[in-house]
């Protein structure tokens, strides 16, 4: 069951508990990026994650998102229709990163993946890349099963660099930037792509070679 399920009809008691299982949600996944990260190293003597930040959205974001999609503003809807109350921002060096980083989270038997949106292999018009899962992980809470979402996105160093930047204008700007600084946006992402991909072949040919050294 999802957390519709413990309301009781006291909004502030309701959003104080709801809010509570979403921070338990965001810690659970938290350790288990942090079990993997000390797996990686363990055993492949390799660390793929540059590093995490984890986030609650805020009432006022909840709030303007709820607006911008036309919806009333209320602890069920939030609940219903939003996917990113809690979130969590994984950054790695590389793209072949991102996917191991995925399947490993995928494969864990308390994750149940709701939906992938694969903005590496089909980026946004403006140019935004980055992996986003919506997953749901159990919370035990007064003798009760809570699944709660979580929204993880998984991007390089380069890709967050960019979606950075563009957050700050698309906000600066209330989404109508003038058309120099979104072409320019657009230029930026095109070289950040191609840096991507140049350092994903540059880590490829030394590892081939350490492979090499090794035999
Ligand atoms: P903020 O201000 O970052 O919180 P969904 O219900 O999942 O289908 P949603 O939530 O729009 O619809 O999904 P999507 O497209 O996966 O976006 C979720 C989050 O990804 C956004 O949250 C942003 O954090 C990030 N994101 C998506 N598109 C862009 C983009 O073009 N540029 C940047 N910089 N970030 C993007 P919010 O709540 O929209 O925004």
């Amino acid at each position: 069951m999802g957390p519709e399920a413990i309301l009781s009809g006291d909004e502030a008691h309701d959003k104080e508990t709801v809010m509570f299982l979403y921070r338990s949600a965001l810690k659970k996944i938290n350790t288990k990026i942090e079990i993997l990260e000390e797996e990686f190293r363990q055993i492949h003597h390799y660390d793929p994650i540059e590093h995490v930040t984890s986030r609650l959205k805020t009432d006022h974001s909840i709030a303007r998102k709820l607006r911008r999609e036309g919806r009333e503003v209320s602890i069920e809807t939030m609940i219903r229709f939003l996917n990113d109350i809690a979130g969590v921002r994984i950054v790695c060096s590389f793209t072949s990163d991102i996917y191991k980083i995925a399947d490993m989270i995928s494969e864990q038997d308390d994750v149940n993946v709701l939906l992938i949106k694969n903005y590496i292999a089909s980026p946004k018009a403006n140019g935004y890349k980055s992996y986003h899962m919506i997953v749901t992980i159990p919370i035990f809470v007064s003798g009760e099963t809570i699944d709660v979402k979580v929204e993880i996105q998984i991007r390089t160093i380069a890709m967050d660099f960019w979606a950075s930047l563009e957050h700050k204008i698309y906000y600066k700007f209330e989404g109508n930037a003038p058309a120099y600084i979104k072409d320019e946006l657009a230029e930026c992402a095109k070289m950040i792509n191609a840096l991507d991909d140049r350092m994903l072949a540059l880590n490829e040919a030394v590892r081939a070679l350490e492979g090499k050294e090794e035999e």
